[in-house]
């Protein structure tokens, strides 16, 4: 990776994580056990992959990052509410994320019930307590945060994947789980990025088809590394004994057919940015990156 990039991500990454934890370390009147909780997931690694493109993209259009701040905790807030609730015996059953026992695996599972929950409605009083977004930017940015990550977004995503395990999906069901279960919140970082770095309607509009096709990209990316990782969730059969029942784009297109989709997504997100009309070179090399990880 170019070190450019490089420090980008490091730098941004650092950052995040130190206000994230400071967050959290602040708040009084909290239950010890589950502010431990709550820490524990919310610096036990990841990418940070969403706030960085919001970040990026409100500087794409001229914005700075420290005005975004809050908006950007928020959204890593609530990924990580999702990520341990996606982990619990209920949905996933997990044992192990990022290396590490799952929340309800190191504490218990109420308690990481809980934490999903204090970290979904803090992201939304970290955004109304803000001292930089006006008004009129708190309504759209909420707005935005609640579609993308409520009933009609992420939720949606995560109900109709759960329903759809066992069964065979078409190619335009699994996109459209994947564009609501993991798209939305990038889509937001992009979108709402561009929104408080000032961006217009029609600036918008195109920030909106880039973040579209950069969702799926991810996704199908996670779908490779996921199979990469072990190969035996390749073309087995939906509903074999054998092997979990998750749909994934190797298993619809097989390995090469869903790097070619990967790389697809990636032309169609840039040749998005290039409509912007804007300096959006960082943003280019993040797409390349998302579609680049080895993790
Ligand atoms: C429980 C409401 C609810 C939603 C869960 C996103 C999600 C919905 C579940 C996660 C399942 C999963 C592993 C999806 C694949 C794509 C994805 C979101 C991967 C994890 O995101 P990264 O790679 O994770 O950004 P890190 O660890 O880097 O933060």
């Amino acid at each position: 990776m170019d070190q450019d990039l490089s420090t980008y991500i490091d730098d941004h990454k650092n950052w995040i994580t130190e206000e994230l934890k400071n967050c959290i370390h602040g708040l009084e009147d909290i239950p010890n056990r589950l502010k431990e909780a709550m820490i524990y997931s919310i610096q036990a690694g990841g990418k940070r992959i969403r706030p960085i493109l919001l970040i990026a993209s409100c500087e794409a259009f001229g914005g700075e990052s420290k005005n975004v701040l809050s908006v950007a905790m928020a959204l890593e807030m609530i990924h990580t509410y999702s990520l341990v609730h996606d982990d619990l015996p209920a949905m996933d059953d997990d044992d192990f994320r990022r290396g590490l026992p799952t929340n309800h695996r190191k504490f218990d599972e109420a308690t990481a019930i809980l934490v999903g929950d204090g970290l979904l409605t803090l992201s939304f009083e970290i955004i109304a307590n803000d001292m930089v977004l006006s008004n009129k930017q708190k309504v759209y940015v909420t707005k935005r945060l609640a579609e993308c990550a409520g009933p009609t977004g992420m939720v949606a995503g995560q109900a109709l994947d759960m329903y759809a395990e066992n069964k065979a999906v078409t190619l335009d069901e699994l996109e459209k789980i994947h564009h609501l279960k993991t798209g939305q919140l990038l889509s937001f970082a992009l979108e709402v990025g561009a929104y408080l770095g000032g961006a217009s309607d029609s600036e918008l509009h195109v920030m909106k088809q880039c973040a579209r096709f950069t969702g799926l990209a991810f996704q199908i990316k996670d779908d490779i590394l996921d199979v990469i990782g072990d190969p035996d969730k390749l073309g087995k059969p939906i509903g074999s004994d054998e092997i979990n029942d998750k749909n994934t784009y190797p298993k619809l297109l097989g390995l090469d057919g869903a790097y070619k989709q990967n790389e697809k997504y990636v032309q169609k997100a840039k040749q998005a940015l290039i409509r912007a009309n804007i300096d959006s070179t960082r943003l280019a090399d993040l797409i390349d990156y998302l579609s680049e990880r080895e993790q």
